[in-house]
């Protein structure tokens, strides 16, 4: 089994390089941002909480992602045959990653590798207002963009640290062309 988790600052292509790390590999791919955006989409009680939050940039609470993520691992596992699961966006605390071990360990998995995708600054920001121009999304304008930056550094960079003390974090260069980040990212999943 083949069991990732795609991180990365906001617009570091996580959503992008899983669409096709997913398809090549056979993994069951789950991002919890696209999670929250569909019970917002659904207008459920989790949805308009969420809301909130990610319009400010801020991360949703630690107990209620981990809660979304377990009923959609149980749900989607079911569904259909994977050769592994693709976390993207997840976890983005510390406390997201020791609640990840209890997730893991009660379906007698492994974590294989953490992929943190690595760009320029610059370069996230002028990738989120273009995607903002078209994307609807709440928070992809500047002012929500820096703030979510913030909470990047602040609260999601010390997970790296994390799985580098279990020397599972592999850093990929994510600039360049999409197809290029992907030819990086094979190289380091085909070791696995
Ligand atoms: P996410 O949905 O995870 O969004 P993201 O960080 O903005 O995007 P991603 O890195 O996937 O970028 P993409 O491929 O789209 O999170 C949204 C919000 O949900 C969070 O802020 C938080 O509030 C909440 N949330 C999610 N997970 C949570 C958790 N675990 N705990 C608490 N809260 C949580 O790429 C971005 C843009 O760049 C796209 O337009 C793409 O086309 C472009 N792009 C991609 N690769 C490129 C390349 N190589 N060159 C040029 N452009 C590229």
């Amino acid at each position: 089994m083949l069991n990732i988790i795609i991180c990365g600052a906001p617009g570091s292509g996580k959503g992008t390089q899983s669409a096709l790390i997913k398809d090549k590999y056979n993994l069951l791919h789950l991002s919890t941002g696209d999670l929250l955006r569909a019970e917002i989409a659904a207008k459920s009680e989790l949805g308009r909480i969420a809301e909130g939050y990610i319009a400010n940039g801020q991360l949703v609470p630690d107990e209620m992602i981990i809660n979304i993520l377990d009923k959609a691992i149980e749900e989607k596992e079911a569904a259909a045959q994977y050769n592994g699961l693709i976390l993207d966006g997840f976890p983005r605390t510390v406390a997201q990653a020791e609640a990840l071990e209890g997730l893991m360990q009660k379906r007698n998995k492994d974590l294989s590798v953490l992929l943190d995708l690595t760009v320029e600054e610059d370069e996230l920001i002028d990738r989120l207002i273009k995607r903002g121009q078209t994307s609807g999304r709440s928070d992809d304008n500047l002012e929500t963009i820096k703030k979510r930056l913030d909470v990047y550094h602040e609260k999601t960079e010390p997970v790296n640290d994390f799985y580098k003390k279990q020397n599972k974090y592999v850093s990929v260069e994510g600039t360049g062309t999409i197809e290029e980040i992907f030819g990086r990212i094979c190289e380091v999943l085909n070791k696995y």
